[in-house]
């Protein structure tokens, strides 16, 4: 067995994982990644493409920004078309930045990468087996295996950023840990296609045969979603099925002017709304996906990523610069309190612009009611701004 030492060791190389690592190691505190798959395969999945201000900041402090400054789309406003019209929700009026910008995960992760092989920071792809032993004492570690042999990190903290389905929340004890979780009746199926934007601004569309949203990576490459019930899959959806389907929840003149093209990437992701108490296990402490899951119609998946990384990065910049560790004690409070703000708002935006199987006439008066109020009201506007743009740190 090998064995190494560092100050943060950190499981998972997706986007948490490496904007961490990449964010403490400009701060002369010294990560591993520990990452189960290749860096190709986490460079295929598309995910998603809104990032609020909060992440580009982050993202500049790590040094990563130059790409999405230079390719990103600043955002002032999106589209949501309901009822038979489309209302524009203006950004500009929220209190907390007038804009999102739009540049995929893939690039983010991309960039990410770029930056950890430049400043030599260690990612190890293909850790298997990864395990995490002795997380309520001082001397925490970390096991993996790979080519044949078993490697230890001897670490001072180990940072959860494995996402859902990863090995770090399940290493917290079940009578600790304390689970809340509600799972949608449909899933999202998605279609990356390089055409031109259906519009310069996204589009959100609730309309009876259920959601669609019409989304982009860049003026020549467009993401698309359609509300699909959870048995349906995705190989058994043809281009032509997915985009006949689209355009009929679209208003006419979008659908009109909708230029199709092959499918690059076709998924369905269920919707999900899952939080874990607390975020913190002794020296273990989870961000992320690891510990929390939205529905992806608010966009808050991986900005409430970056917001756990921002309370993090400097907790342990306190606790190693200043021997202050009140930032790292304060972690799961801090994080939790912004989560389940996102957690509402998404949840309140899934429920706003979906067609659940269950529906009754009253339950469909009480949201074209919700949207009409949304729509004469500048206060809640302002609100849906202010969630949509991030609220604050
Ligand atoms: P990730 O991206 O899941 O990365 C976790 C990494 O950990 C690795 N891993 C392990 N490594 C070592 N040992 C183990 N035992 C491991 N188990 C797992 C994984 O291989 C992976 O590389 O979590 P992270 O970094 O916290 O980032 C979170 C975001 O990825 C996520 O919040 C968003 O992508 C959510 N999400 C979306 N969010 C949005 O804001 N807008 C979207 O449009 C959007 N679309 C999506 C999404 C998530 C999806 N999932 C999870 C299936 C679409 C999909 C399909
Ligand atoms: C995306 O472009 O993938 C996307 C955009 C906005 C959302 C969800 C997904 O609310």
């Amino acid at each position: 067995m090998t064995i190494t030492r560092t100050q943060v060791a950190i499981i998972g190389g997706g986007p948490s994982g490496l904007l961490l690592s990449q964010l403490l190691h400009r701060q002369g505190i010294d990560t591993v990644v520990l990452e189960r798959q290749s860096r190709d395969y986490v460079l295929g999945r598309i995910r998603a493409g809104v990032l609020e201000q909060g992440f580009v900041q982050l993202m500049r402090e790590a040094g990563c920004a130059t790409r999405m400054e230079a390719e990103g789309e600043q955002h002032h406003g999106f589209m949501i078309a309901h009822q038979g019209r489309m209302d524009r929700v203006d950004l500009q009026g929220s209190a907390n930045g007038a804009s999102v910008m739009v540049y995929g995960q893939t690039e983010v992760t991309r960039d990410l990468y770029d930056a950890r092989d430049e400043m030599g920071g260690e990612v190890v792809h293909l850790a298997e087996n990864v395990r995490l032993h002795e997380l309520t004492s001082q001397h925490p570690y970390v096991t993996y295996e790979k080519d044949g042999g078993t490697h230890r990190v001897d670490c001072d903290f180990v940072v959860g950023a494995d996402g859902f389905h990863g090995v770090s929340r399940k290493s917290i004890p079940s009578d600790v840990l304390c689970e809340y979780e509600k799972i949608y009746p449909f899933g999202w199926l998605g279609v990356l296609s390089n055409t031109p934007p259906a519009a310069s601004e996204l589009i959100y569309a609730r309309h009876e045969r259920g959601f669609a949203l019409c989304s982009l990576r860049s003026q020549v490459l467009s993401r698309y979603y359609i509300q699909v019930p959870l048995t349906d899959r995705a190989e058994d959806w043809s281009d032509e099925a997915f985009w006949s389907e689209l355009k009929k929840r679209l208003p006419q003149q979008v659908a009109d002017g909708l230029e199709t093209g092959p499918s690059i990437e076709k998924s369905i992701a269920p919707l999900r709304s899952f939080v874990a108490e607390p975020m913190r296990y002794g020296n273990l402490f989870l961000a992320g996906d690891a510990a929390h899951i939205v529905p992806p119609t608010g966009a808050k998946g991986l900005n409430s990523a970056a917001s756990d990384i921002h309370y993090l990065y400097q907790g342990f910049l306190a606790h190693y610069q200043k021997g202050d560790s009140a930032g790292l004690e304060n972690y799961s409070q801090k994080a939790l309190a912004r989560v389940w703000k996102a957690e509402r708002f998404s949840w309140w935006m899934t429920n706003l612009l979906h067609r659940f199987p269950e529906m009754s006439k009253t339950d469909l008066r009480l949201q074209c009611a919700d949207l009409d109020y949304l729509f004469s009201s500048e206060a809640a506007q302002a609100s849906l701004a202010e969630n949509y743009v991030g609220l604050p740190y």
